[in-house]
């Protein structure tokens, strides 16, 4: 940007008027720059307001040393335009700083934005005025500004945190900031330098900043993950796939999880021999990609403490290899935060730098700063002379730029600072309730920072300005998100955080790097494709959740919650839509029996027991196959006899495998699941009479199989848990076997079909309303159905042993569970109740497919343990490890 025109914009605008205009946008990096693009192309009069000299947002102000990207820049750029993508070459995998903001200059010019951007102009304050229904701003450069529409293009990280360490006023030699580097060139040759931090800035600019200083003292609070970039230029492979099908591969990055064009990993760490992971690990480290690393290597590795700590190891081996150093080695290591759960870097020579003789690292673990003085740094052991500091301390994360720059005062007076204080609360991470008309590109809410940024951009542009147009076809002014909407994203958001380990780390992520700022995972965890089809998904229907207005149209407000599945039970259904299967019920007996199996075969392997047996043992009316799950741990071990589910007329005792194996690790206890007979070549009563004999068998035989002698308990899965529950009232009933417990997930427990679970849930959650008619009328003639061996809700209830009943919210069953619950209670039976929310029929029994539903399991494993009179403390509650336990497991 040449001075003069930065000039001719601010006297055009400082005329005493206000300036009047459709859309105001702060902000001129990638995000502002498309959306004036967009905005102007729809008609909307705009004006970009941007405190640099010059476009290129948080690429204008980052020109420290070594400055990059470290998402592949054919990735990290527009696709809104094939012209643009064919006019434009980049030079290197991983572009510098100065050739990507040459990019966004070309982009600028290209289009000619510059002429709607007012420059070096600081908004001072935005005020909604209800009356005009308008957005007031102040700036510090030229007219104020009243807009139909505010949107913040302010970047994720781009308001630099202060350094928080005292004296740093009274430091007498050269202070610079990462954030804020200065244009002019920086002369480090010769000089002692500091650098504090540790994060992508620190670790970018570290091996550069060694090369021309005299010495370098690195000042290290937390040791970061950092993977060699292998930059060069752009790799052939890419490129091809790429100039393939430009559209394809741009398509694929935007429905991928991450916003780069990688297929969904399926592979699980536990099914792979520690040569398979390691050779996957050396060619993601060979490959030199942190999407590819944080996605490719096994499934687990991001949402599983156990598969994340394989790879952590593994690259702290990489560091001790590297770094000659032991304890320098072993200061570098992260132990504190699961890989990925804080931003990992990519570097070029950033370990090996430590092998310098004029590079130092000062772990301020182990030596805090005390204070910065006019010749140095103090820790409370030593003094350090210096003089460059160098501030790589990082940003006000998500938040900052958009709430500390200036005051954003909405709908009756109040201040975005106010409804912010204990964290952002967003409608989709683009729009507040109580501030119409404001929007936030990548705001906190969505996918941002957890994704490539480009993509992520142009997904919102293209949404805000779309539904601007939409609004002025219909007739609309004003549009503002329902305080119901903005609850159940928050609610959505924390189910999505639960399922990845970033809750796990102190970081910028959650807001941990700033003092006194409310903690909580601030971007969208649930992944770029299935936010897209979210923010698809309100837009057609009928802008869900907003509620519209305008001067000459009836109010719209289509109110309510985007997603209340939980955020893996809406991919598991939203697959199974895809595959476009015919209904179940359609297939016959064996035709569904097939599908079942293939079905299964697709399902992630179950994890390692102790042992796994299979034998035979005496059903009702003849031998019955059985699979005996045995714990690691030394026995003898209480017993659950298990009846898998299948409507009584599909599945096997290997059918609920992965459910069987998760409860046997977490219980610590033998889980014998039972091949009982099925409808229609054996109907009913002949699985309850083998739930019944099955049980008692294993009661007698509990020594031989390992298990302690004394009561057993029984547990099922659907009409497992109808055999389950069943078999309690006829062990009672018949002197035996003694039962401690009965664990029941998701029952059928009444034939009737007139309980508004039914209805509520008829179709769309896999179980359908058809399917379990098909269910019963192959098991059971309408006769027998209210017997209680079929419909254990009418039978006697007093006298069972204690229960857990796990009922969930789409599930046709869910009313007939907590019917039952409630009936044991009433009949003075000990009961637990669980109500798994946002969950279908199958989702408790889908380990590490729904991991959300880890919690319910927990709780199921722990009232196993209460029936067996076990303490509590034995149930393995798999990735709920807190930092504190990371840190001690890690020493
Ligand atoms: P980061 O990733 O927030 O890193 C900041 C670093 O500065 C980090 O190591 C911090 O340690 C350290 N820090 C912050 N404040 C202090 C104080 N007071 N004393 C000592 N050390 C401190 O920022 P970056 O600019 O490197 O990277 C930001 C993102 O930009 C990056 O993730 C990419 O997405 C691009 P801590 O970890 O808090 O202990």
């Amino acid at each position: 940007m040449q001075d003069a025109t930065v000039a001719a914009r601010a006297s055009e605008a400082t005329s005493s008027t206000t300036q009047q205009l459709d859309v105001a946008v702060v902000g001129a990096g990638f995000a502002g720059l498309y959306l004036l693009y967009r905005l102007r192309k729809a008609g909307f009069t705009t004006l970009l307001l941007e405190e640099a000299g010059d476009v290129g947002g948080t690429w204008y102000w980052n020109r420290y040393p070594g400055a990059r990207c470290d998402i592949q820049t054919i990735d990290y750029s527009y696709t809104f335009d094939p012209d643009l993508e064919s006019a434009w070459q980049w030079s290197e995998k991983y572009a510098t700083q100065p050739e990507i903001l040459r990019y966004l200059g070309f982009v600028a010019d290209r289009y000619e934005l510059r002429r709607d951007i007012r420059f070096q102009t600081k908004v001072t304050a935005a005020n909604w005025d209800e009356a005009t229904e308008r957005w007031l701003l102040k700036t510090d450069n030229g007219a104020a500004i009243s807009c139909r529409y505010y949107i913040m293009a302010t970047g994720c990280l781009s308001a630099p945190k202060p350094p928080e360490i005292d004296g740093v006023k009274d430091f007498k030699g050269e202070v610079y900031f990462t954030g804020r580097w200065p244009h002019e060139e920086v002369k480090l040759a010769g000089k002692r330098v500091a650098v504090i931090g540790t994060g992508s800035s620190g670790i970018q600019s570290i091996p550069l900043i060694s090369e021309q200083a005299a010495q370098l003292t690195v000042f290290q609070r937390t040791p970061n993950f950092a993977l060699p970039a292998h930059n060069g230029p752009p790799p052939a492979e890419r490129i091809a796939m790429l100039q393939g099908d430009r559209a394809g591969y741009r398509e694929q990055a935007r429905w991928s999880m991450a916003g780069v064009p990688y297929p969904q990993q399926t592979a699980v760490s536990w099914q792979l021999s520690d040569a398979e992971r390691r050779e996957r690990f050396e060619q993601a480290w060979a490959t030199g990609d942190l999407v590819y690393i944080l996605t490719q290597l096994w499934a687990d590795q991001g949402v599983d403490v156990e598969g994340n700590a394989l790879l952590a190891e593994l690259i702290r081996e990489k560091i001790h290899a590297t770094v000659k150093d032991s304890d320098t080695a072993a200061a570098l290591s992260p132990h504190d935060h699961p890989f990925g759960a804080k931003r990992p870097c990519l570097d070029t020579n950033y370990y090996a730098t430590y092998n310098r003789p004029n590079v130092t690292l000062v772990n301020l673990r182990q030596e805090p700063i005390k204070q910065i003085t006019a010749s140095g740094i103090r820790t409370d052991k030593r003094a350090f002379d210096v003089d460059v500091i160098v501030f790589a301390t990082g940003f006000d994360a998500m938040t900052g730029a958009i709430m500390a720059v200036h005051p954003i005062t909405g709908r009756g007076g109040k201040s975005l600072s106010d409804v912010w204080a204990n964290g952002p609360q967003t409608y989709l991470g683009l729009t507040v309730a109580g501030f119409p008309n404001l929007f936030m590109i990548t705001g906190p809410g969505s996918p941002s920072v957890l994704s490539n940024m480009a993509v992520s951009i142009e997904q919102h542009d293209d949404w805000v300005v779309d539904r601007l147009v939409a609004m002025r076809e219909a007739g609309f002014t004003t549009v503002e998100a329902t305080d119901t909407a903005q609850a159940g994203w928050t609610r959505h958001m924390a189910d999505c955080a639960t399922l990845t380990l970033h809750r796990l780390a102190n970081t910028w992520y959650t807001g941990a790097n700033v003092p006194g700022k409310a903690q909580g995972v601030m971007p969208y965890t649930g992944g770029v494709g299935p936010y897209r089809s979210i923010c698809n998904e309100v837009a057609n229907g009928g802008m869900l959740g907003f509620r519209l207005t305008g001067p000459n149209v009836s109010e719209q407000c289509n109110d309510g919650e985007v997603v209340r599945l939980q955020p893996d039970v809406r991919l598991v259904l939203g697959m199974l839509t895809e595959m476009n299967l015919p209904p179940i019920e359609s297939l016959g007996a064996q035709g569904a029996r097939d599908f079942v199996n293939e079905f299964n075969k697709g399902r992630p392997a179950g994890r390692p027991v102790g042992e796994v047996g299979v034998g035979a043992l005496q059903g009702a009316d003849g031998p019955l196959p059985y699979r005996l799950y045995r714990p690691a741990t030394p026995g003898p071990h209480p017993i659950v006899v298990y009846f898998h589910g299948g409507g009584w007329v599909l599945g096997d005792e290997q059918s609920d495998d992965p459910f069987c194996r998760d409860m046997c690790r977490r219980t610590g206890m033998i889980f014998v699941s039972v091949g009982y007979r099925h409808a229609p070549e054996h109907r009913f009563p002949a699985a309850a009479e083998d739930g019944c004999a099955a049980t008692r068998w294993i009661a007698e035989h509990a020594a031989d199989l390992g298990g302690k002698p004394g009561p057993v308990m029984v547990a099922g899965w659907s009409a497992g848990a109808n055999i389950a529950a069943v078999t309690c009232q006829l062990a009672r009933d018949r002197g035996g076997p003694e039962i401690s417990g009965q664990l029941l997930v998701c029952p059928v427990t009444d034939c009737t079909f007139d309980r508004p679970s039914y209805t509520d849930n008829a179709t769309g959650y896999f179980l359908t309303r058809s399917l379990m008619y098909w269910f019963w009328d192959i098991y059971c003639s309408p006769a027998d159905r209210t017997d209680p061996r079929a419909s254990p809700l009418r039978g006697k209830l007093d006298g069972l042993p204690s229960a857990l009943v796990a009922t969930c919210e789409f599930d046709p069953l869910r009313d007939e569970g907590v019917a039952y619950a409630e009936a044991l209670a009433a009949a003075g039976v000990p009961v637990e109740q669980l109500k798994a929310r946002g969950h279908f029929h199958s989702s408790l029994t889908m380990v590490d497919v729904v991991i959300t539903g880890v919690s319910a399991r927990v709780q199921m494993a722990e009232a196993l343990r209460r029936f067996a009179g076990l303490p509590a403390e034995g149930v393995r509650t798999g990735r709920t490890a807190s930092p504190q336990e990371i840190n001690a497991a890690a020493g």
